[in-house]
């Protein structure tokens, strides 16, 4: 239950300095995802409508994904270049960064860390280094999205559900939820889905455009992937390999590989799903996703220290080249499932 009556200074705090601020930074770290690039649109739509004579400008570090080029108001989002190509001073009244901290913000935060006062609104438990002057952090909530959402209905950013807003919102909730389908999907969440739904707006587009579609390459990437996947330990252990060669010859790109892991995942009867990536300078990057008998973060922790995540999704990036990470990794997941060194402390099974 999202209770914002536990952020109430820090909300006065974000009312007074949004009263004061006549420009305004907008900004999430990496690359942005559903949720981050959703919470950008819709906080953007919250402070245009309550402080319609407010400079907002979003700037991100990396270019928009095609996927989400069809969100409304995504015109609005910058890069570094075509900001400081038009705006060279950039010193705003207020910074705000979402779904994440500072430090992963690549070269904008350098404009963020400039900012008269910075606010960080997010909904992962993560350990803050950066002293920002407001931080709205609730990690009951399920997306940034639905916490935007509870800020733009509070008296002081009330904002009409517009058809537009409500889509910017229910992405970041479709995104972080895996459509309804994660274990972070609570009653609240699905109620709020409901509340934008009757709002109209064509969710079956949101979901496809923004979560489902792939580019032709990485289509062809997918299915050449999943067409070469294997079993071990009789059956409990799905994997495969995606190789530099292979990437070139689909003239597919890092992120065409997004998504091969949970198809992997999704077959019938496994335990557990491995995909080898071979990276530049002899890596190899591994995913990992479990149903919950392996513990898959223990298990890439003791693999190397690049290793780790979540109990049922994890990482990992070996110093050794793909043709020796394979075996060497598939021996031990093996072995793992023989010793029970990496069961999961609660067996939660599907
Ligand atoms: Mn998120």
């Amino acid at each position: 239950m999202i209770d914002l009556s536990t952020f109430a200074d820090e909300i006065k705090k974000l009312e007074s300095a949004l009263n004061e601020a006549e420009t305004i930074l907008l900004t999430a770290p990496g690359v942005a995802d559903g949720d981050s690039i959703g919470a950008q649109l819709a906080l953007r739509r919250m402070l245009k409508h309550c402080y319609p004579k407010a400079e907002v400008r979003i700037v991100n570090d990396e270019p928009i994904q095609d996927r989400y080029l069809f969100l409304p108001d995504i015109q609005y989002v910058e890069t570094p270049e075509t900001f400081w190509a038009s705006n060279p001073v950039g010193h705003f009244d207020l910074g705000i960064i979402v779904d994440g901290g500072v430090d992963r913000a690549g070269r904008v935060r350098e404009i963020y860390e400039k900012c008269k006062k910075t606010a960080f609104i997010d909904h992962h438990v993560v350990s803050v280094q950066f002293r920002y002057d407001i931080r709205i952090v609730e990690p009951t909530a399920c997306s940034t999205t639905e916490l935007v959402y509870h800020l733009s209905q509070l008296p002081a950013f009330i904002t009409p559900l517009s058809k537009e807003f409500c889509q910017q919102v229910y992405l970041g909730l479709i995104f972080d939820t895996g459509f309804f389908r994660h274990s972070n999907t609570t009653p609240e969440a699905m109620e709020l889905g409901a509340k934008l739904l009757r709002t109209g707006f064509d969710f079956t587009r949101v979901g496809e455009r923004g979560m489902l579609e792939r580019t032709f390459n990485s289509l062809k990437l997918l299915s050449y992937t999943l067409a070469r996947a294997q079993l071990r330990a009789e059956g409990k252990i799905i994997w495969s390999t995606v190789t530099q060669d292979t990437l070139r010859s689909f003239k597919a790109t890092d992120d065409d590989r997004e998504g091969i892991i949970d198809h992997l995942f999704l077959t019938h009867g496994i335990e557990v799903a491995v995909l080898f990536y071979e990276m530049p300078e002899n890596k190899t990057r591994l995913s990992f996703r479990s149903q919950g008998a392996i513990d898959v973060a223990r298990f890439a922790r003791s693999l190397t220290e690049h290793g780790g995540g979540h109990e049922k999704a994890s990482g990992a990036m070996l110093d050794i080249p793909m043709s020796e990470a394979v075996e060497w990794v598939l021996e031990r997941l093996e072995a793992a499932f023989e010793s029970g060194l990496f069961n999961a402390s609660k067996k939660k099974k599907r």
